[in-house]
């Protein structure tokens, strides 16, 4: 058990009874990164999924991690403690940095890594459950506004328009103008990209059906286990929340 409360991470202050802290990890000049290692414009599938494995592996060593979202090149953590932890950030970043290199191959079999991909971490702490909520929809808002402004911008940018006229075409246009934008013009249902694209990644534990052995007349024996897993749900409605009650729930 890879507890935070080992002994190199030093509790310094009792703030809160009960509170969240939320790590948040972001690429380090991934613009240059993604260029240098020709990410396809403007979501790369295998490079998000790279992130999401991450994401996972952190969750899987870091059992105080409840639940983890993630776009573009940043990752948000959860955490619920009852104190805080000096540096608890620099943890995560090495760990999730070492795992990035780690895996790069497995997802990039014929490309060559050729920098030290970094990762920034910051703690932020919350009070209060509801605000979590709050906090994660107004990412998850933030990703499909990026998305769908990305996604424009770039199927502009591939039919022959400049970067400029791509922003020009684009300044001040709601979301109703993008999406018969690229209905219109590239025959493209914004609705049916990848929800990974569209949502981000959820990481969390849940429980699922698995087999776990055969009996002796060839009989599938199924248990429930908890699994790390990786979604792509709508964490703004409640119907996430309550199907999930103990991702938020508070401890005493
Ligand atoms: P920073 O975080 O201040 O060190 O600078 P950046 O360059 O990491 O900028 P940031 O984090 O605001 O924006 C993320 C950059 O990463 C952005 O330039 C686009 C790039 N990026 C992230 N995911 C993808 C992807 O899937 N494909 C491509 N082509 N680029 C991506
Ligand atoms: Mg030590
Ligand atoms: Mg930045
Ligand atoms: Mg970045
Ligand atoms: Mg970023």
């Amino acid at each position: 058990y890879e507890s935070f409360e080992m002994e190199y991470v030093k509790p310094f202050e009792i703030e809160h009874k009960s509170t969240w802290i939320v790590v948040r990890l972001d690429g380090r000049h991934f613009h240059k990164f993604s260029k240098e290692h020709e990410f396809d414009k403007p979501n790369d599938e295998r490079a998000l999924n790279l992130m999401n494995a991450c994401a996972a592996a952190t969750l899987e060593k870091f059992p105080d991690i409840v639940f983890s979202y993630g776009a573009s090149d940043e990752y948000r953590y959860s955490y619920i403690h009852l104190i805080f932890y000096v540096k608890i950030e620099y943890i995560i970043v090495s760990f999730f940095s070492f795992v990035y290199v780690m895996k790069w191959r497995e997802f990039f079999p014929e490309k060559e890594l050729r920098s030290i991909p970094c990762f920034d971490g910051r703690t932020i702490s919350y009070p209060s459950s509801e605000i979590i909520r709050d906090y994660l929809a107004w990412r998850q808002v933030d990703c499909h506004i990026n998305n769908q402004y990305n996604t424009c911008f770039w199927m502009l940018v591939k039919s022959g328009k400049t970067e400029q006229e791509a922003q020009k075409r684009l300044k001040g246009t709601q979301t109703d103008e993008k999406n018969e934008l690229l209905f219109k013009e590239f025959d493209i249902n914004y609705y049916t990209l990848p929800a990974m694209f569209r949502k981000g990644s959820c990481v969390f534990r849940d429980k699922v059906e698995e087999i776990v052995k055969y009996n002796e007349g060839a009989e599938p024996i199924k248990r429930f286990v908890e699994k790390v897993i990786i979604d792509h749900c709508d964490i703004i409605g409640d119907e996430f929340w309550k199907e999930h009650p103990s991702i938020l729930k508070e401890q005493e």
